[in-house]
């Protein structure tokens, strides 16, 4: 028997993107059905994807409140009806012909599917670099914390068994980085079960069209994940970037007076 899959894509502003990348899924996948978590874009990615009237091509526009990618990715995966859920992104940068992989994998039994990168270069050496020194951090960090670690902890394209992960998605809701863009690693740090953990391997690509949405406050919040001295390392790159730290964590103030 074969599984179901709800394809979780965040948006914001991907107006550019968001017909080509949901027509691109449903005719490679038609049995898979699309759901775009949208943080109240203004540039008509909405309507854009109500005209298309595809029943099975959902966009669930978010509480502006609550703003975030992370959020919108669990929040995705928590009201996914199918049996596995996976995550990518809306800018053809996670390639179409790998979501056959993860499934794959999901089939075969899998928890927990990830993608990883064969090469971080497209996104420029600078950047690409500066991802792996943070990746490697973060495992160490992981190796510390007796946590388990995957290959690529950063991946944004990776698969799950829905009814594995839905309780921890609930119980741990408050504790997640929700504005935050390292979702995996979120979930791996609040895993207490032993997983099946699958992987494929992809090309990363570049943005197709539109606007990129990195930030400084993406690395700081990567590091914020990290327990205790991550925090104390969100401070420090809160100051070179001139961010101010306790208005992105404004609860953290209250609990120090
Ligand atoms: N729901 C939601 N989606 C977001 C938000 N910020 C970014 N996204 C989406 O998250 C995905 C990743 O954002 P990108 O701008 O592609 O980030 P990136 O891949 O690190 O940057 P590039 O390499 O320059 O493309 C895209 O599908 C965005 O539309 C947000 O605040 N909320
Ligand atoms: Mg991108």
């Amino acid at each position: 028997m074969s599984g179901t899959m709800t394809v979780v894509i965040p948006t914001y502003n991907e107006s550019k993107n968001v017909v080509n990348m949901a027509k691109a899924i449903r005719e490679a996948y038609p049995d898979f059905k699309v759901l775009f978590m949208d943080d109240n874009s203004t540039d008509g990615t909405i309507e854009l994807v109500r005209e298309l009237n595809d029943p099975l091509t959902t966009i669930y526009v978010r509480d502006p409140a609550k703003r975030g990618l992370g959020a919108s990715v669990l929040e995705g995966f928590a009201i996914a009806d199918t049996d596995y859920a996976m995550c990518m992104d809306c800018d053809f940068q996670h390639p179409i012909s790998s979501l056959k992989d993860l499934f794959g994998k999901m089939e075969e039994d899998a928890d927990l599917c990830v993608g990883v990168r064969t090469s971080r270069m497209s996104m420029g050496f600078k950047r690409a670099m500066g991802s792996e020194v943070v990746e490697a951090f973060c495992k160490l960090f992981f190796i510390v914390h007796r946590k388990y670690t995957t290959k690529d902890m950063m991946s944004g394209l990776f698969a799950l068994r829905c009814d594995t992960f839905r309780d921890e998605i609930r119980d741990n809701w408050d504790s997640f980085e929700l504005k935050g863009w390292k979702v995996l690693m979120d979930l791996m740090k609040f895993n207490e079960k032993t997983l099946k953990i699958s992987y494929i391997r992809y090309d990363f690509g570049t943005r197709a069209e539109g606007e990129s949405h990195l930030n400084p406050k993406v690395p700081i919040m990567t590091f914020h994940q990290l327990w205790g001295f991550g925090k104390f390392l969100a401070k420090f790159f809160c100051k070179v970037y001139h961010v101010d730290y306790y208005e992105m964590y404004p609860w953290e103030k209250k609990s120090k007076s």
